[in-house]
């Protein structure tokens, strides 16, 4: 396997996405150990220079949620104008304690906070794009302003935000790398072997954390 090459502080940033209390254990969209990636990303910020963060931020009523399709259960699917929807418990609703980012994350140094899923029609699993694939949400714009060609990419959860961010990454002609032991995964019928593949061979770079220099 290639070394990873070292940080560089001109050109890359760490986006930290979606570790939000509804993603921990306790929260309304749990994800399995979501929490045990806190110390991880905490240690991992302090290496890098320029860090962002995002939050999944639903209206209520956001129709993501099942308990927006009358007869609709959680973890089911539906099609939308704008392809397949899973349905999602109610979660990330704007201004709620599950909606904060976990009150372990060390994030002081974060230069931007990027919210998402904000459009009450319309899902977000990738920092770049809402599900529509179309509507963006300014950050590669940001990105590019600010110089950054690589983006090192943990949180949650590995198979929605972080896969779909980084085959954005991809798309969009930055470099991409997953630090899969700084993230964890929902897991729903397979999702998460069908992310890593297609990660694979959109060419994202899948490592640990122990393996930056
Ligand atoms: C996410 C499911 C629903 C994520 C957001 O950020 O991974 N997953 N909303
Ligand atoms: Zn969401």
């Amino acid at each position: 396997m290639q070394p990873i090459p070292a940080i560089d502080p001109r050109h890359d940033v760490l986006i930290v996405t979606d570790v939000q209390n509804d993603f921990c254990p306790g929260g309304a969209l749990a994800v399995a150990d979501g929490d045990a990636v806190v110390p991880a990303v905490n240690a991992l910020a302090r290496r890098f220079e320029h860090v962002v963060v995002t939050q999944d931020w639903h209206p209520p009523g956001h129709r993501s949620f099942a308990s927006s399709h009358p007869g609709r259960a959680p973890f089911e699917t539906i099609e939308l104008d704008y392809g397949p929807q899973t349905l999602w418990p109610d979660h990330c609703v704007q201004g709620t304690l599950g909606a904060a980012l976990h009150a372990g994350l060390e994030l002081t140094r974060a230069e931007l906070l990027i919210r998402k899923g904000f459009r009450p029609d319309i899902d977000s699993y990738s920092v770049f794009y809402e599900n529509d694939r179309t509507s963006p949400t300014g950050l590669a714009g940001y990105l590019r302003e600010r110089g950054f060609a690589r983006l090192f990419i943990c949180g949650l959860a590995t198979d929605y935000c972080v896969a779909w961010s980084a085959l954005d990454a991809r798309r969009l002609h930055f470099d991409a790398v997953v630090l899969l032991d700084a993230c964890r995964a929902i897991d729903l019928g397979g999702s998460l072997e069908r992310a890593l593949q297609a990660m694979r061979e959109a060419g994202v770079t899948l490592a640990q954390a122990s393996e930056l220099r």
